[in-house]
């Protein structure tokens, strides 16, 4: 084990994204955007949250596609295997190992109160319990590599709370074990919404073809979601989420696309109508994602590659979780093998 890896000098990264459906402008402004540049300052791991995926329905061959995409997507929009580790959760069998052992210090109650579980639970005939308990995967996540910041958008400030609440029940229960993690949010765009209904957050799952706009669509298929996105009759371009959610939406994605202030923009186009704007903002987007299209389409051709990738990350990750879950086991007071794990690559002969 290397220096770096038990003593990080630099701040320990870490954030995860699904590979399930098909990743939204809302994933880049509050996910691959700020692992990029949070990639530059940590030693960071980006985690494809593969065991996330089963919580809802979803169809196992796609679940194999998707994972590929998304690595290909995490590459494509500027992360470096160099200097990222990038893998899988299911990967790194601590994750499930980890959500089990903080199942003891999660309280019920904290679970229920999740916005994400009432969201996503409303209106299915089937709810698995693993939607309930995702919060404490995600928990496991983060607190296996002694996380000090996680990049994430807004919808994710109540899972990371509940990821602090716990790492802080376990430390006092059992011993200091964990660090307690940061978020990181960004300052514009950490909740880009639906186009369509824009009091509502572009989501992958829940947005409809129209009100999200794809890393993937087209130039001409993006023009289009801009031209008809829902704004208001005042004619105004102006930043005022409360009451023009539509028009402030728009600004903040075109902030996101060009890097220019909100201020600037609104200056900009203070005399154009809702029109000229809107065609501004997607021709903004369109210059943003071509070349992440690009890329990820040559990157996506080589599957051998990716795996490649995956398993050099793999490989990293296992290590780095490997003294965090062996702690937990042991301040939880579960008796070890005396040569390492059970079940692990120490396995005693005969067991
Ligand atoms: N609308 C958003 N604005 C800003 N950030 C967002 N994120 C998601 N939506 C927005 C951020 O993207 C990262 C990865 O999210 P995820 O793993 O939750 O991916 P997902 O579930 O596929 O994305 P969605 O769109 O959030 O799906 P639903 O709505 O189905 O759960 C996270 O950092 C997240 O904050």
């Amino acid at each position: 084990m290397t220096t770096t890896e038990t003593e990080p000098t630099k701040p320990r990264v870490f954030s995860g994204i699904q590979p399930t459906g098909r990743k939204t402008l809302g994933n880049y402004s509050g996910g691959f955007r700020q692992y990029v540049s949070t990639q530059e300052t940590g030693d960071a791991f980006f985690c494809i949250v593969d065991l996330h995926s089963i919580t809802v329905d979803y169809d196992p061959a796609e679940l194999r596609e998707s994972t590929l995409d998304l690595a290909a997507m995490l590459f494509a929009t500027g992360l470096d295997a160099q200097r990222s580790t990038v893998f899988c959760q299911s990967h790194v069998t601590a994750h499930a190992e980890a959500a089990w052992l903080l199942s003891a210090v999660t309280s019920y109650g904290q679970l229920g109160r999740m916005t994400q579980f009432k969201e996503k639970a409303e209106g299915r005939d089937f709810v698995s319990a693993g939607l309930f308990t995702y919060p404490i995967l995600m928990a496991g996540d983060i607190l296996l590599y002694q996380t000090d910041l996680v990049p994430i958008g807004e919808d994710q400030r109540q899972h990371l709370e509940l990821a602090r609440d716990v790492a802080e029940r376990f430390n006092h229960r059992f011993g200091a074990t964990f660090r307690v993690p940061g978020g990181v949010f960004p300052e514009i765009g950490g909740r880009i919404m639906d186009l369509q209904e824009p009091t509502k957050k572009m989501s992958t799952t829940l947005s409809s073809e129209q009100g999200a706009v794809y890393l993937t669509d087209s130039p001409d298929g993006i023009r289009k979601k801009f031209r008809s996105a829902v704004t208001d009759s005042e004619r105004e371009v102006r930043y005022d989420p409360d009451a023009k959610p539509g028009i402030s939406n728009l600004l903040e994605i075109m902030s996101v696309a060009t890097a220019e202030p909100i201020a600037e923009l609104e200056r900009r186009f203070a005399d154009s109508g809702y029109g000229t704007f809107k065609d501004a903002v997607g021709e903004s987007v369109v210059e943003l994602l071509t070349p992440i299209r690009e890329s990820y389409d040559a990157l996506r051709a080589d599957e051998r590659e990716l795996q490649r990738l995956l398993g050099v990350g793999a490989e990293k990750a296992r290590r780095v979780a490997e003294p965090t879950i062996e702690a937990m086991y042991d301040r939880m007071g579960f008796a070890r093998a005396a040569a390492g794990r059970l079940f692990g690559a120490a396995r005693p002969r005969g067991l």
